[in-house]
């Protein structure tokens, strides 16, 4: 493959990663094209992926071939190594930190809200069948898209408990949709993205969850619209920032980084964080479930392995930074709750 060859993918709409990862190449203009569809339907030549995830990328390996590849995280940075210019990772170790940490958090988190809104309410549900129905095929016929909405629509409302959406868990869950919009409503007051004036891969991870809670589904969309108008206006511009110029001063300092984004922590220690230490000790136990709290609710899941590995990556981040960040870094995990995130991995 040509090194001019656009990078290919298959992504869908309604996929948070998927939108995450679009307006993200957008941004930085790495030549790329997505494939509206499933890896399933890929061209014989294309490998199959490990897991089916989407976005399914397809990287050219140095004889010639392709590589499938899923995981928005490793690929962004990916994209950083071997795309220079337009970065999206700010060079201060302190500052990336708190990136990694947000964007671990949108990824792992909002999507928490953004699968419970999309199937637990009625309304939600009978709009987001159809949704994917016509996503999959938009020249679906009526029959078709009926029986595949149905179908959809079963099988992700009893998947609902392998993000901890629940009866017991549904309050915990929208209190914290409406305290996070709260929060993002009041940074882009200040500044146009979560680290200044330029955008960060924390905020292509939000922007995706947002393309889905903000603009598809109709309980988190009137929710959005009613209190925090502003943010539909920051997801269309996020979604296309190709003709926005970075300058190198556009992150925002340590120090204002500190004070800015506290709200932000201060939230993921009452929400995420707890999920993902419950979780890791599930997970050594060798335990099929866990229980927790969240703000005071009651919280019971299925064990997740992948998040016990999100929670070493971020410690071990935290492990790898020195001197000055790592003061400052530990000096605002622990202000804001998420001291937990100081221990050592071993
Ligand atoms: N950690 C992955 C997650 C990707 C992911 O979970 N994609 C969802 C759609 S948004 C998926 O393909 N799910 C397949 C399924 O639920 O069957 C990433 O960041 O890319």
């Amino acid at each position: 493959m040509m090194p001019t060859d656009p990078l290919r993918f298959y992504g869908n709409p309604s996929s948070p990663y998927s939108r995450k990862m679009l307006a993200l190449l957008r941004y930085r203009k790495i030549p790329h094209a997505v494939m509206w569809g499933s890896p399933s339907a890929a061209p014989p030549h294309f490998p199959k992926p490990k897991v089916g995830l989407l976005p399914t990328f397809y990287f050219p390996t140095e004889d010639g071939g392709l590589e499938a590849v899923v995981d928005s995280t490793p690929i962004a940075r990916r994209l950083e190594r071997e795309h220079s210019g337009r970065s999206a990772i700010p060079a201060d170790p302190e500052l990336a930190f708190y990136m990694d940490l947000i964007e671990d958090y949108a990824d792992e988190w909002l999507t928490k809200p953004m699968f419970h809104y999309r199937w637990h309410h009625q309304a939600d549900r009978d709009h987001a069948g159809k949704f994917l129905a016509f996503t999959t095929n938009t020249a679906l016929d009526s029959a078709s898209a009926q029986s595949d909405a149905a179908a959809f629509t079963k099988r992700q409302f009893e998947r609902l408990y392998v993000v901890g959406s629940n009866d017991q868990t549904a309050g915990a869950i929208e209190a914290s949709y409406q305290r996070f919009i709260a929060i993002l409503d009041n940074l882009l007051a200040a500044h146009t993205f979560l680290f200044g004036d330029r955008p960060s891969v924390a905020d292509f991870a939000v922007y995706g969850q947002m393309t889905q809670l903000g603009l598809v589904d109709p309980t988190p969309r009137a929710l959005m619209l009613k209190n925090t108008p502003r943010l539909e206006a920051w997801i269309w511009k996020t979604d296309d920032l190709a003709g926005l110029e970075p300058v190198e001063h556009g992150w925002i300092d340590g120090a204002t980084a500190r004070t800015r984004l506290a709200p932000l922590f201060a939230e993921i220690a009452e929400t995420y964080l707890p999920v993902l230490l419950a979780n890791a000790s599930a997970v050594a136990n060798g335990e099929a479930q866990f229980t927790t709290e969240i703000c005071g609710s009651k919280w019971t899941q299925p064990t997740f392995p992948y998040h016990a590995r999100c929670l070493a990556d971020l410690r071990k981040n935290f492990s790898s930074l020195e001197g000055e960040a790592r003061e400052a870094v530990a000096a605002t995990l622990m202000t804001n709750g998420c001291e937990a995130l100081t221990e050592r991995v071993e």
